[in-house]
């Protein structure tokens, strides 16, 4: 770790320097992993003018860098090349849908495609000259500055291409635009939207892909199979990655949402904390559906600035559809494993009330930690007041140092020795004041930054949400990964994920603590910990590869 630069990651992906946002065109080609990304060569902030990094991993663990794949270079990018995805065709060709900003300032899709296939790297792309293949004009009433991210195409059983774009009308309705081709080049607009919710405002970087309605493998995007859909829109009003699990009606062509698009403080998100512009892709080797998300700095840009970076992926996710059907399940993908070195494990331990367990033997400042808690005496837990429909409210006013009948338990992670600086996931039980709820439980799921770093001007905030489980006979599990400045959550076996990013100037490399604590007022069962320390992945060292700018 450079004592210099304490806020880089071991094993979270980021350039060498500058400015990252969203994840772009992931896939597997030829048995090599890329993901393309937001990047600004210029510097640590954004900038309109921004390229598609490029980077490549034969296990998405390990990354080398490229040159990046395109820059603006024609009059319908000139102004920016913005996110946009990959589809794989039928010859197994990779294709880029993306945005540009054209020469007018406005928003456009264009395609890039490989010079060369058989470079499994897929250094040069070349833009072809009838770009752009999509453009708002005065006929379809498209606002040209607000139309842009195209999906991944699924191809339909008529031969022909779909693809959605994100856009709004002026009165803030959401939309995915959906458009259609015989050939990938020539697109109609279809006259009804796949799908768009009212007073939901711009939909930016749109998801829609299928899952599988039993198991936990992934499905190629045009599949036919037994499936259910996803949609997943990034809202740019609040900053979050919200989903709906839903029917695609293939003959309408329209998407129609189980529980209808729920606009409320705990409607359905992908992640709890910070994350955004998601994008996910469909590994055809292992047989996954793999998300990957960007994880903005919390700190000012002035600090970005002086570090020299901004911004970084979370650590790749395989996502499937839970048992119920009603809910995503987030996990780490497997190969994290091949990081973890020395392991500390318990069993049947008794976290007593205002207890603090340290966890010894592992680097905390850069760890994998499981952990199974279970609750006996439920009765104890306080009743949910009327008003707390919403967790992350909840989870500030009831922090971490607030006591309750059960609870907060969890973990305490990048602790300073003396305590003065430190982040607590942790969990809260409830009883359910609705008496027409299923379980009488409420469990809640918080993470609480305030005291991450004696720097004040950092953003804080507390996180939180509901966690659909029944502490009555559920153990509660928790999976953490602490990489410095990045904690990424995933509670109930990742029904809830929650990401911050903190900045701990005490608790740092080998001054970093982790423990197990519990400030409720009963007694509470670690049934096992399991912490790895972890191992620094190679990523985007430039040695490794010329990185061109
Ligand atoms: N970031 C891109 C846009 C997208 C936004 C520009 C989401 O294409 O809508 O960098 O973060």
């Amino acid at each position: 770790q450079d004592l210099n630069q304490p806020y880089r990651t071991g094993y979270h992906f980021q350039p060498p320097r500058n400015w990252m946002n969203d994840p772009n065109g992931p896939m597997i080609y030829k048995g090599i992993y890329h993901l393309f990304y937001q990047y600004n060569p210029y510097g640590a902030v954004w900038d309109v003018r921004i390229v598609w990094g490029h980077s490549t991993s034969a296990d998405l663990v390990n990354w080398t860098p490229q040159p990046p794949a395109f820059n603006p270079s024609q009059p319908s990018d000139v102004n920016g090349c913005w996110s946009g995805s990959v589809t794989i065709l039928p010859d197994g060709k990779p294709v880029i849908l993306y945005t540009g900003i054209d020469q007018n300032k406005s928003q456009v899709q264009n395609i890039a495609v490989p010079v060369n296939v058989s470079d499994p790297y897929l250094r040069e792309w070349s833009k072809p000259t009838l770009n752009p293949l999509l453009a708002p004009n005065a006929v379809n009433g498209i606002d040209p500055d607000r139309f842009r991210d195209p999906t991944t195409a699924w191809l339909g059983r008529d031969g022909e291409w779909r693809v959605i774009v994100g856009s709004s009308t002026d009165d803030r309705r959401g939309l995915a635009i959906l458009y259609k081709s015989r050939d990938f080049f020539n697109w109609t607009q279809s006259t009804k939207p796949l799908h768009y919710e009212d007073l939901t405002g711009m939909w930016e970087c749109p998801d829609f892909f299928p899952v599988a309605i039993t198991g936990s493998e992934g499905v190629e995007t045009s599949s036919f199979g037994d499936v259910k859909h996803v949609l997943k829109v990034s809202l740019i009003e609040t900053l979050h990655d919200y989903y709906t699990i839903g029917t695609y009606d293939r003959e309408k062509d329209v998407y129609v949402p189980d529980l209808g698009f729920v606009q409320n403080e705990s409607a359905p998100r992908l992640d709890y904390g910070k994350y955004y512009a998601s994008k996910t892709f469909f590994d055809d080797v292992k047989k996954r559906r793999v998300l990957w998300g960007w994880v903005n700095e919390s700190s000012p840009a002035k600090d970005d600035i002086e570090k020299g970076w901004s911004g970084l992926q979370s650590f790749p996710r395989k996502i499937w559809l839970g048992e119920s059907g009603k809910e995503l399940l987030q996990w780490p993908i497997e190969e994290i494993e091949t990081l973890r070195g020395s392991q500390v494990s318990w069993h049947n331990k008794v976290l007593k009330a205002g207890s603090t367990l340290q966890v010894h033997g592992v680097t905390a400042a850069q760890a994998d930690v499981e952990v199974s808690f279970k609750v006996r005496n439920l009765e104890k837990a306080d009743v949910m007041k009327p008003s707390w429909t919403d967790p992350q409210k909840i989870c500030s006013q009831e922090d971490s140092s607030v006591k309750s009948g059960l609870g907060p338990f969890g973990l305490i992670v990048l602790a300073s020795n003396d305590m003065e600086e430190h982040t607590s996931v942790y969990f809260k039980i409830f009883k359910s004041n609705d008496t027409n709820k299923n379980t009488k439980y409420v469990v809640l799921m918080c993470t609480d930054q305030s005291r991450s770093s004696l720097n004040d001007e950092n953003d804080k905030t507390t996180f939180g949400a509901f966690l659909a489980i029944d502490p009555s006979n559920q153990a509660i599990s928790l999976r953490t990964l602490i990489d410095h400045s990045i904690v990424e959550n995933y509670g109930g076996g990742g029904k809830v994920c929650i990401t911050s990013r903190v900045y701990p100037k005490l608790a740092i490399g080998e001054n970093t603590n982790l423990f197990a604590f519990n400030r409720g007022t009963q007694s509470v069962d670690v049934l096992s910990l399991s912490a790895w320390s972890l191992k620094s992945a190679q990523i985007n060292d430039e040695s490794m590869s010329p990185f061109i700018e």
